[in-house]
């Protein structure tokens, strides 16, 4: 198909970019971190998002040259920044592949980023479809002193057996809990309980998505460690990224 060739190309030649979006401590002061997202800089059409490309990548096996460069640029990015860690959002093909502790490896010898200040992001995908390859990998990964970061938490099926089952360092609760608190107490209380399932386990907790100074008082509160969204800062061009970290958000 055109786009899948058009794809091919632009991981090929570098159209692939990666746009950063600032992590906030509680206080909400402070940058702490960032996460790395795929951007397609396309010649003609412009900016496309990565829910119109990632799946095809995913589709074609493109996923992991891909995956590869995404994961070098955000490296190659924070070492200029040595108190930040970056958050890289890893599909479920390239976890299940045995070389991918490998490739981490050898991305952090490149660019000599230091292994803890990288958070890969992973869904409970991976853990519902191969449970068996996941742990191999996640624990191959963090052996490597590389952190793992549980994406879109409280969305999918059975989140919270997986927990207890494998060893993850952070939960970032989904967008979807944080803009539902405009509708009331219930949602109030289900955000809460989300998030204190994360604290009881010993988990970082990031919330996602937080867009209003009300929803931020309400997460600080309920003893969120990291805040995410674009009340502090959209995703943004690595230049653009730095001036904001410099800037304190
Ligand atoms: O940037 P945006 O909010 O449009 O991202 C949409 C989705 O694409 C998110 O779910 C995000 O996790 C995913 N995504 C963004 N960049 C990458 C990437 O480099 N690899 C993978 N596998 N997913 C990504
Ligand atoms: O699935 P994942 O958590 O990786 O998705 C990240 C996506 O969330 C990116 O596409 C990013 O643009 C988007 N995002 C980040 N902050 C906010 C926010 O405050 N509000 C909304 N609606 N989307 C956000
Ligand atoms: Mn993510
Ligand atoms: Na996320």
């Amino acid at each position: 198909r055109f786009f899948e060739r058009e794809l091919r190309g632009a991981v090929l030649t570098g159209e692939i970019d990666v746009h950063l979006q600032p992590i906030m401590a509680a206080d909400g002061r402070r940058v702490v971190g960032v996460e790395a997202l795929a951007r397609w800089n396309h010649s003609y059409r412009g900016l496309i998002m990565p829910g119109e490309f990632i799946p095809v990548a995913e589709d074609t096996g493109l996923i992991h040259q891909l995956g590869a460069t995404v994961l070098k640029r955000a490296c190659q990015a924070a070492v200029a920044w040595p108190d930040l860690f970056v958050t890289v959002n890893v599909s479920p093909l390239q976890m299940r592949r045995g070389d991918f502790p490998a490739l981490v490896q050898s991305v952090l010898n490149e660019t000599g980023l230091s292994p803890g200040r990288l958070v890969l992001e992973i869904t409970e995908g991976i853990m519902i479809d191969d449970p068996e390859k996941a742990l191999v990998a996640i624990r191959a990964v963090r052996s490597l002193g590389v952190k793992i970061a549980l994406d879109d938490f409280g969305t999918g099926f059975s989140s919270l057996s997986y927990l207890r089952k494998f060893p993850i360092d952070k939960l970032k609760v989904d967008r979807s809990f944080v803009r539902d608190l405009d509708m009331g107490a219930e949602a109030g209380a289900i955000l809460l309980c989300v998030i204190n399932v994360g604290r009881a386990l010993g988990l970082e907790v990031i919330a996602e998505g937080v867009e209003t100074e009300e929803q931020a008082t309400f997460l600080r509160n309920a003893g969120c460690d990291q805040m995410q969204g674009f009340l502090f800062g959209r995703p943004m061009e690595i230049g653009e990224a730095g001036r904001a970290i410099r800037r304190g958000r």
